[in-house]
C-alpha cells in the first residue's frame, strides 16, 4: 500500500433500533460505490461503517420487547451484518459504540474537553426528541414537534454538562466559508449558515442522568454521555485515534463523510467544533444526501411504509437493486422508490440495453465464430472509431463525475457507451454480413469490437454492480485475466486476445413482467410485519388510535369453504360480508379446520387488506385467528350473533 494516496469514506453509524429500511441502505451503497470506485482507480482506501447502539431510544426500544439493550442491539447488529453482506458492501471496519475500543477513547474525550474548559456543569431544561435523539429550544419548535421530524418532543430537566460551542462558532464559520468543498452540496451549506451559525449557537447539552444506556461520564458516573458525542467520535475511535501505531494518521482526515440530510446539523456544526476542541483537521468533504422518498412522501418508519431491502435483494439481486438506487436519484437530491419504477430500470437499462448487448453479441460470436474471437483488420470505419472513442474517454469522464460524487451522472455516462454499442449493432448488422463470405474480415471486426467494448463496460460497472462483471468475464472467456479487467487496462483499445475462447451464459437480467411482480410482491407478508413493528418502534412499543383505526375490521358470515388444489394449509373461504356483499378470502387454517365446520361461523377479518392472489387463488382480507400454546388456530369471532359487515372498533 506504501505510497498510493488514501481515501477515507464514512457512512454514518445506524442506530440498531429496528432492521433498516432501504433509504438506510441507500447511503452504505453509495459510500461502497465510492470505496470500490478509488480503490480501482489505485487509492489506499479505508472505509468504515457500524452501528449507533447508545441513548435513550434504543433504551425504550428494548424495554418495549422485554430484552436488555445488549441483546436488543445484538440481534439487529446481527441482522444489519448480514445485509451489508448480501448487498456487497466491503467495508474495511464495523465500528459498534458498545465495544470497548470506542468508549474508552470517548471517555477521554470527554475528560479532555472538560480538563480544557470545553465543558462545564449546569443544568437543562428544555425540549428532546427521542427518535432524534436531539435537544431543542421552545422558540426552535415547529408547532410544539420537533422541526426535524415532526414528532412529540419531551420536556426534560436534569442535571447536565454543556459544552461551550460559542467557543468556536466563529472560527467554523469562517471554515465553511473558506472551504468550499466542507459542506457539499452548495445548498446545504447557507441552509447551516443561516438557520444555526448565524443566529448563534447555544451551549449543547453533552450529558443525560436520567437513563444509563450509554458511555458514563469517567469522573462522576451519574452521567451517560450525550449520544450524538459519542456517535459523532467514530469517525476517529475507530482508525484508533490516541494509539501509539494505528492507522489514526493514515487516513484522517476523512475525505468524504456521506450522510443522508437529516443529519447534517450535527456533522457540519457540532463535530466539527469537537474536532477543532480536539486540534484536529475537519473532514474536507461532508456531503448530505436527499430523501428516497415514497410516493405518498417521505420513506419513514414512523408512516409504516418502509420498504425492506433483503426482500429485494433476495427477489432481485443486490446488482440491480444498488443500479436502481445508484442510477435512479441524482446524487444530492430527493428521488421517489416505487416498486414499478425499479421494475421499469431493470427491464430498460439492465435487460434491454445491458444484457441484450452482451447476449446478442455473444450469440453472434458462437453463432459466426464458434465462439473464437477473431482478429480485427487493420483499417477502421467511421462506426469503430467513434465506438473506441466514446470507450476510451468514458473512463476520464466516470473519474471525474465521481470525484465530485456525481455517481448518478457516472452510470448515465457508462451506460452511453452501452447504448452506443447496441447502436454498432444495429449499424453494422452483422447478420447481412454474415450472408456474403467476402465480409467475413469485417463481420470478425465487428464482433470484436464489441466483445472489447464489453471488455470496458465490465470494467468500469465493478463500483457499481460488484457481481455483474463476474459473469461477464466468464461469457468473454476473461475470468483468469485480471490484468484485463483493471483500470489501466482501459487506456489502449484492443487489450483482448483474438482467439480467446467465449460462450454465452445465462442472461444477465431476464425481463421481468411488471405487473405479475408487484401483484406478487405486494402479498408477501414478512414486509408488512417489519412494518408493523417500525411502526410500533416510533412510539415506544404503541400505536395510537388514529393508527389502529387504519385497519378496516369487521364481522364476517362463513357461506363456504374448501381446500385449495396442493396446498396443505389453505382454504378457499366465501363470506357473507353485509348489505349483500361476498367477498372470497384465502385462509391459512386447513390444518386446523375441516371446511364444512366453519360454514355458518362469524368471524373478524381484516376488510381493507390489499388484494392478493395466493397460490391463483385471489384474496380480499384476511380472517383472525389465534395460535393457543399448542400450535392450534382457533377462528376469532363474536359472542353474540351480530350482522356480517358490523364494524369492529
Ligand atoms: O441518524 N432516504 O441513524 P439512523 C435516504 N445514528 N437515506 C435515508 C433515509 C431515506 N428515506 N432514511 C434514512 C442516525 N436514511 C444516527 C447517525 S452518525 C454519527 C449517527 C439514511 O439509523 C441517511 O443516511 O437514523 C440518514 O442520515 C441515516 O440513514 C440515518 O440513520
Amino acid at each position: 500500500m506504501a505510497g498510493k494516496e488514501t481515501f477515507y469514506i464514512t457512512t454514518p453509524i445506524y442506530y440498531p433500533s429496528n432492521k433498516l429500511h432501504v433509504g438506510n441502505s441507500y447511503t452504505t451503497v453509495a459510500a461502497d460505490a465510492m470505496a470500490r470506485f478509488k480503490r480501482l482507480t489505485g487509492y489506499n482506501v479505508w472505509f468504515l461503517t457500524g452501528t449507533d447502539e447508545h441513548g435513550q431510544k434504543i433504551q425504550r426500544q428494548a424495554e418495549a420487547v422485554g430484552k436488555t439493550p445488549c441483546d436488543f442491539v445484538d440481534e439487529i447488529v446481527a441482522w444489519i451484518k448480514d445485509l451489508w453482506q448480501e448487498l456487497d458492501i466491503n467495508y474495511d471496519d464495523f465500528i459498534r459504540t458498545t465495544e470497548e475500543r470506542h468508549k474508552e477513547k470517548v471517555a477521554r474525550i470527554f475528560t479532555h474537553f472538560y480538563e480544557q474548559g470545553d465543558i462545564y456543569k449546569g443544568k437543562y431544561e428544555g425540549w428532546y426528541c427521542t427518535p432524534c435523539e436531539a435537544y431543542w429550544t421552545e422558540r426552535q419548535l415547529v408547532d410544539g414537534k420537533c422541526p426535524d421530524c415532526g414528532r412529540e418532543v419531551e420536556l426534560i430537566a436534569e442535571e447536565a454538562y454543556f459544552f461551550r460551542m460559542s467557543r468556536y462558532s466563529d472560527r467554523l464559520l469562517d471554515y465553511i466559508e473558506n472551504n468550499p468543498d466542507f459542506i457539499q452540496p452548495p445548498s446545504r451549506k447557507n441552509e447551516m449558515i443561516n438557520n444555526f451559525l448565524k443566529p448563534g449557537l447555544e451551549d449543547l447539552c453533552v450529558s443525560r442522568t436520567s437513563f444509563d444506556w450509554g458511555i458514563k461520564v469517567p469522573f462522576d458516573r451519574d452521567h451517560v454521555i450525550y449520544v450524538w458525542l459519542d456517535a459523532l467520535s467514530n469517525y476517529i475511535t475507530a482508525l484508533g485515534y490516541g494509539e501509539e501505531g494505528s492507522i489514526f494518521n493514515t487516513y484522517w482526515p476523512a475525505d468524504v463523510q456521506l450522510i443522508g440530510k437529516d443529519i447534517l446539523r450535527f456533522h457540519t456544526i457540532y463535530w466539527p467544533i469537537f474536532l477543532m476542541a480536539l486540534d484536529l483537521p475537519l473532514p474536507k468533504t461532508v456531503f448530505g444526501h436527499g430523501w428516497l422518498m415514497l410516493q405518498e412522501g417521505k420513506m419513514s418508519k414512523s408512516k409504516g411504509n418502509a420498504v425492506d431491502p433483503m426482500m429485494l435483494v433476495n427477489r432481485y439481486s443486490s446488482d440491480a437493486l444498488r443500479y436502481f438506487l445508484l442510477r435512479e436519484i441524482p446524487f444530492g437530491q430527493d428521488g421517489v422508490f416505487s416498486l414499478e419504477s425499479f421494475l421499469t430500470r431493470i427491464n430498460t437499462d439492465l435487460a434491454n440495453d445491458l444484457g441484450n448487448l452482451v447476449s446478442r453479441t455473444l450469440t453472434m460470436a458462437e453463432r459466426y465464430f464458434d465462439g473464437v474471437l477473431p482478429q480485427p483488420a487493420q483499417d477502421s470505419e467511421k462506426s469503430d472509431m467513434e465506438l473506441r472513442n466514446i470507450a476510451l474517454e468514458t473512463p476520464a469522464v466516470i473519474d471525474s463525475l465521481m470525484n465530485e460524487l456525481r455517481i448518478s451522472d457516472a452510470l448515465t455516462e457508462l451506460w452511453k457507451l452501452v447504448r452506443r454499442s447496441n447502436k454498432y449493432i444495429d449499424e453494422n448488422t452483422p447478420w447481412e454480413l454474415a450472408k456474403d463470405p467476402g465480409r467475413k474480415e469485417r463481420l470478425g471486426t465487428v464482433i470484436y469490437n464489441l466483445i472489447e467494448s464489453i471488455r470496458f463496460i465490465a470494467v468500469m460497472l465493478c463500483p457499481y454492480m460488484p457481481r455483474t462483471p463476474e459473469r461477464i468475464w466468464e461469457q468473454i472467456g476473461l475470468t483468469d485475466h485480471k490484468s484485463l479487467q483493471n483500470w489501466d487496462s482501459l487506456q489502449n483499445w484492443g487489450g483482448i486476445e483474438p482467439n480467446t475462447v467465449v460462450a454465452r451464459g445465462e442472461d444477465l437480467f431476464p425481463r421481468l413482467n411488471l405487473q405479475a411482480e408487484i401483484r406478487e410482491v405486494q402479498g408477501i407478508p414478512p414486509v408488512s410485519g417489519q412494518i408493523a413493528s417500525n411502526a410500533a418502534e416510533e412510539n415506544e412499543g404503541l400505536i395510537n388510535l388514529e393508527q389502529f383505526q387504519l385497519v378496516d375490521l369487521r364481522v364476517a358470515g362463513i357461506l363456504s369453504a374448501e381446500k385449495i388444489a396442493k396446498s396443505d394449509k389453505l382454504l378457499k373461504v366465501e363470506l357473507d360480508t353485509g348489505g349483500g356483499e361476498r367477498r372470497q378470502v384465502v385462509a391459512g387454517i386447513a390444518e386446523h379446520y375441516r371446511p364444512e365446520e366453519l360454514i355458518g361461523k362469524r368471524a373478524l377479518f381484516v376488510a381493507n387488506l390489499k388484494p392478493v392472489k395466493l397460490r391463483g387463488v385471489l384474496s380480499q382480507g384476511m380472517l383472525l385467528a389465534a395460535t393457543g400454546e399448542d400450535g392450534k388456530l382457533a377462528l376469532t369471532t363474536v359472542d353474540r350473533d351480530i350482522s356480517p359487515g358490523s364494524r369492529i372498533s
